[in-house]
């Protein structure tokens, strides 16, 4: 089986953190094949690393025991898990990536965080290699707003509108961007192969928008958010368990 978890956002204020370690103590006895960590797990745009640990002791005590194999695949938010990787190089207690391939019982899976979508889709003319830039500086700021905008000046040779325009939608959280379901439109088009690097029978599992969703047939499923924050308290707590070849979309009550 794999379990897929993704926007924690620990250190955040809003973030479920109560319920991820319920979530984490009901799997420990479960026979996992990979536990999927996609991204956004810490929130280093929010919260120096100092704090996230201090306030999650017991999520990384129980994460660090798990005998599951653990795979961190990194988000905007916690971009800098990057680095810190290739600091401790191959004594990383996970495996860290952009991205990762697996297999389940013959079927394909292909993880990602996401943002890529959002990138390509909804804020031109930034590349997702600038937006990997931004996100990595984003971890080591205090000052959100001026970071973003300052970057862009940096970066981008465009007129005052359109740094504000992004601006604008990259400091409101992403389940409140105006142009956030162009992220689905794109992840269930045919668009998603070429764009995302996606092989034609790989099934997509992502996270990102804080909105969870699977398609009717299956091959597109977005993990959601542990973030209390959502109109609807129904989407909250949300995750993937892959078994048998099969996606499920799941909620932790
Ligand atoms: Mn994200």
């Amino acid at each position: 089986m794999i379990l897929v978890v993704s926007d924690l956002h620990l250190g955040y204020k809003k973030s479920n953190h109560e319920d991820f370690l319920n979530f984490l103590n009901e799997y420990e006895n479960v026979k996992i094949d990979h536990l999927i960590l996609l991204g956004d797990i810490f929130d280093f745009w929010r919260c120096r690393s100092k704090k996230i640990i201090t306030e999650n002791e017991e999520i990384l005590s129980k994460l660090s025991t798990l005998t599951h194999k653990i795979h961190y695949i990194a988000g905007n938010h916690d971009y800098y898990i990057l680095n810190l990787k290739g600091i401790f190089n191959g004594n990383y207690p996970f495996k860290v990536s952009k991205y990762l391939r697996l297999d389940d019982h013959g079927e394909k899976f292909y993880f990602m965080h996401g943002y890529e979508l959002e990138v390509l889709f909804t804020l031109d003319p930034l590349t997702i290699d600038l937006y990997e830039k931004f996100s990595e500086k984003m971890c080591l700021t205090e000052n959100i707003i001026g970071g973003i905008a300052g970057f862009l000046w940096d970066f981008l040779e465009i007129s005052r509108r359109s740094v504000d325009r992004v601006t604008e939608e990259m400091k409101k959280n992403p389940q409140n961007r105006r142009k956030i379901c162009k992220v689905y439109e794109l992840a269930v088009s045919q668009g998603r192969y070429p764009l995302l690097g996606l092989k034609p029978d790989e099934k997509l599992v992502f996270g990102h928008t804080h909105r969870p969703f699977i398609n009717n047939d299956k091959t597109v499923v977005n993990t959601g958010s542990w973030v209390d924050e959502l109109p609807s308290k129904e989407y909250h707590n949300s995750y993937v368990e892959i078994s048998k070849g099969e996606i499920k979309l799941k909620f932790f009550k």
